[in-house]
């Protein structure tokens, strides 16, 4: 492996030599050309690399790096067939690297576990769909079993999905949320009435100053840069506060300016970069909160006119006294302790908030993956809320989703709690009583599993095993069902911890066309910012064997439920028709087959935008919340006599969640292995190593189980002392499932506390063994 600093911008010439050698690499160089060519395109499908959304400009190839990779992963002409699965027993499949696994190609055929053989085989549709409906059927009560998705599931999937589910009785539905934005859907209900954005993309042309918390758009959300980089451009001051020096934020090349690439030039993105501590930007920002509060101080007393906005504070929110008091009562030692920045930085960052007449905040994973991620949510809340920063062009709060269409599958009704008016809404729709009862989220759903109490797995899409947290755990969980069931493109690990009975179902991705009845089907997304837009798949797909998730769903209710609440088959054979049903149930889609015709889809709606507070109170709630006591708490800290160090788990730039792409992490200028560290090099040298060093790594955790990763190789990078950096999903399995976020139940993966040791295992191709 090699480690080497990266001097460049990010994009340029870099990314689009990446993007062409993904291109040249998988077999169908002209045909993956244009099908990156009708991405994001009025007649074209939603790019399945990340959730955000598009400007209305016209003529523009709007793809990215990462996008060209997620086309080609997906349209690769390799195949996992019946045959591969007579050739290779899951014993060995085990063995090999989720890299390998993947690479094999797209499934395409269904097929069942043979426990006699250790072999997947090819069975039938009917008989797959009739052999889940038998064990459906099976179970005491529906709340036995247990239905994933992943936020690739489009609308129409995700509302079939919903709506069979809760037929068959249970609201039973863990989510890839669950381990992403569920802080900020949680956070944002409670103080603003709508767990969304409130922004636009178009208000990023207006904003005065961007605050990027914990994301790296550079290798997650490549096109957020280009938003950026035009922000930058026109001046607006961009404040990043992020633990590691990501270089996206710092510079970036846009590969499809033909004047950038051809001069060299690049375009600072941040004006201002902070790295505070990992956990510690509840406290950054309650520091600018008092450093606010002080200069509103100054100039009152000076005569001055508040720097706060009080017409907007008395018509809109309740709580700010409590708020005021408790920001007052917090020390400046614990603030400065907890957040690694100083007085001084923290009154800077406050100052250029202050001159700002329009602020947009934005976040990703770096700020929900916490202990207290929706107080730090909220605390944030509350700075926009000061400011009036809601529902006023150019400013407002952006939680960066991920999966291109997880925020939809939420509106769709993917939820363990469901509201009342969806559930009532779906009972006057469609003439049956859903469940009321809290269903599971993934945490629950795992701890069922391990319990025995739950013997049914599905999962829409996704990696379930590698995925979540605590992986041997949720391994043993999966492999104790009755029956486990994966619809996906390719395979991956969770498909190989099978259960008394597998099945692995193939289905269509978005880059596919889907045809039923002989016509080809579009289906809809909703982005970032409450965009719904119709998408429609280009590749024809050279197996017959593979259905759309849309009929998979409808195949399995068929067989489980007959022909209650709808007839199925006849819903399927035209999308408009779920859309109909969709309009008649969820709210903003009225007319929605209509809408879809206008050019870039149709907007949702969101009430806090339009200053309309659905919380309790009717207002927008100041929420207040204690920093937390440590950031490492006690009672883990004492567990162990080393030092105990705070680790991260990030994405390299060259994978997907659990889908690895290959072993470079260009901007990181990490290359060739996923085994490693990054570690401030004074505390690789405080534990008496040197880089290069291989580490044994064991997480603490209260319940008294040893968790443990080894083999991981050191490296110096540039990271605050104490906090340390890895790839996930390699350390899942340091993540214990109890280890969760106050209030939303995510697994904590950006500060798992943990100790190191001198590793036995020295391996250079240590990557490509499982975890
Ligand atoms: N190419 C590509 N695109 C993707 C994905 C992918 O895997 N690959 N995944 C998609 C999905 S599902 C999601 S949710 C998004 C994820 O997008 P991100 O949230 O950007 O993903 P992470 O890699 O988890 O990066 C977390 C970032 O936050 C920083 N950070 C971590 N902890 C803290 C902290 O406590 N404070 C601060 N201030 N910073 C912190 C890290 O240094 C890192 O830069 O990307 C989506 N897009
Ligand atoms: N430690 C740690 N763990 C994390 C995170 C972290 O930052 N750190 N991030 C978390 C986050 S933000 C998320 S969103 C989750 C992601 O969790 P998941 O969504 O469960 O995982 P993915 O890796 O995105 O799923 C990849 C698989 O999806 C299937 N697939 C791809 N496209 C399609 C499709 O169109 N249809 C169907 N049916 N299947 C498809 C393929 O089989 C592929 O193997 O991981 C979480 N886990
Ligand atoms: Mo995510």
């Amino acid at each position: 492996m090699t480690v080497k600093k990266y001097k460049s911008s990010a994009g340029g010439w870099g990314a689009l030599a990446s993007t062409t050698r993904h291109l040249v690499k998988s077999e169908n160089i002209t045909r993956n050309i244009r099908n990156l060519l009708k991405t994001n395109q009025e007649h074209g499908f939603d790019c399945p690399g990340c959730a955000w959304g598009e400007t209305e400009e016209q003529g523009r190839f709007r793809f990215c790096e990462n996008g060209a990779k997620a086309v080609n992963w997906e349209a690769t002409s390799r195949r996992v067939t019946p045959e591969f699965f007579a050739q290779y027993p899951v014993g060995w499949l085990q063995q090999q690297s989720d890299y390998f696994l993947e690479y094999q190609g797209r499934l395409s055929h269904p097929v069942r576990y043979n426990p006699k053989t250790d072999h997947y085989e090819a069975i039938r549709w009917d008989e797959a769909f009739a052999l889940i409906a038998s064990h459906l059927h099976a179970l005491d009560n529906p709340n036995q079993a247990e239905f994933y998705t992943s936020g690739r599931a489009s609308n129409e999937a995700a509302f079939l999905y919903q709506l069979f589910v809760r037929a068959y009785g249970t609201n039973n539905f863990p989510d890839c949320s669950n381990m992403c934005h569920e802080a900020s859907g949680v956070a944002l209900k409670q103080s603003i009435g709508i767990g969304k954005g409130t922004v636009k993309i178009e208000d990023f042309d207006k904003a005065d100053a961007i605050f990027v918390f914990g994301q790296n758009p550079g290798t997650n959300h490549p096109r957020m840069l280009d938003t950026l980089r035009k922000a930058s451009r026109r001046g607006a001051a961009i404040v990043t506060f992020n633990t590691l020096k990501e270089r996206g934020l710092e510079r970036f090349t846009n590969p499809q300016s033909p004047a950038e690439m051809l001069t060299g030039g690049a375009t600072a993105i941040s004006s201002h970069y902070f790295t505070p501590k990992l956990g510690g930007d509840m406290a950054v920002v309650r520091g600018m909160v008092k450093a606010l509060i002080a200069m509103d101080k100054t100039e009152t007393a000076a005569g001055k006119d508040s720097i706060f906005d009080h017409d907007f504070i008395r018509a809109h929110t309740t709580g700010l006294d409590s708020y005021l008091s408790e920001v007052e009562a917090t020390d400046w030692s614990l603030i400065t302790e907890q957040a690694g920045l100083n007085q001084q930085d923290l009154e800077y960052a406050a100052t250029l908030y202050r001159h700002s007449q329009r602020v947009i905040i934005t976040w990703a994973m770096g700020i929900t993956q916490h202990k207290h991620s929706v107080s730090t949510i909220q605390e944030i809340t509350n700075l926009q809320l000061l400011f009036g920063q809601l529902g006023k062009p150019g400013a407002g709060l952006c939680p960066v989703r991920g999966h291109s269409n997880v925020q939809g599958d939420r509106t769709m009704g993917i939820h363990e709690k469901p509201a009342p008016a969806f559930t009532q809404a779906l009972e006057k729709r469609f003439g049956f009583t859903p469940p009321s009862e809290q269903g599971h989220n993934t945490v629950h759903a795992i701890k069922a599993m391990l319990a025995g109490e739950s013997k049914v797995f599905i999962g829409l899409g996704g990696n379930f095993a590698s995925a979540t947290p605590d992986t041997r755990l949720t391994q043993q969980a999966l492999a104790s069902c009755a029956l486990t069931v994966n619809i996906a493109t390719k395979l991956n690990r969770t498909h190989l911890i099978t259960g008394q009975d597998s099945l692995i179902l193939p289905c269509l991705g978005r880059t596919d066309i889907d045809l039923q009845e002989n016509r080809p089907q579009s289906v809809t997304v909703e982005d970032s910012f409450s965009m719904v837009h119709a998408s429609g798949g280009v590749v024809e797909s050279d197996i017959a064997e593979m259905r759309s998730e849309p009929a998979i769903i409808a195949g399995i209710a068929k067989a489980t439920l007959g022909n209650h609440p709808v007839d199925w088959d006849w819903l399927i054979e035209d999308y408009d028709r779920i859309r109909d049903l969709i309009a008649d149930v969820i709210p903003g889609f009225s007319e929605m087959n209509l809408k879809l015709k206008q050019p870039g889809g149709f907007y949702l709606g969101n009430s806090a935008a339009e200053r309309i507070w659905h919380t309790d109170s009717q207002k927008a709630e100041f929420r207040t919340h204690p920093l937390p006591d440590h950031l490492l708490p006690a009672n883990l800290r004492q567990l162990s006599d080393d030092p105990v160090f705070v680790l991260q788990t990030v994405r390299s730039h060259d994978q997907y969640n659990t889908t690895i792409y290959g072993f470079e992490d260009r901007y990181r200028g990490i290359s060739g292995e996923r085994k490693i560290l990054m570690m401030n090099a004074s505390d690789i040298e405080a534990i008496g190593l040197k880089p290069g060093d291989r580490v044994d790594v064991t997480s603490l955790s209260a319940d008294g189980i040893q968790r443990q990763v080894e083999g991981f190789k050191l490296i110096s990078y540039d990271i605050p002392a104490g906090n340390i950096a890895a790839y996930f999903p390699e350390t899942n399995p340091l993540v214990a499932l109890d280890s969760k976020g106050d209030l939303s139940d995510t697994p904590i993966s950006k500060a798992i506390p943990v100790v190191l040791t001198p590793s036995q295992v020295d391996d250079e191709r240590i990557d490509l063994a499982p975890y």
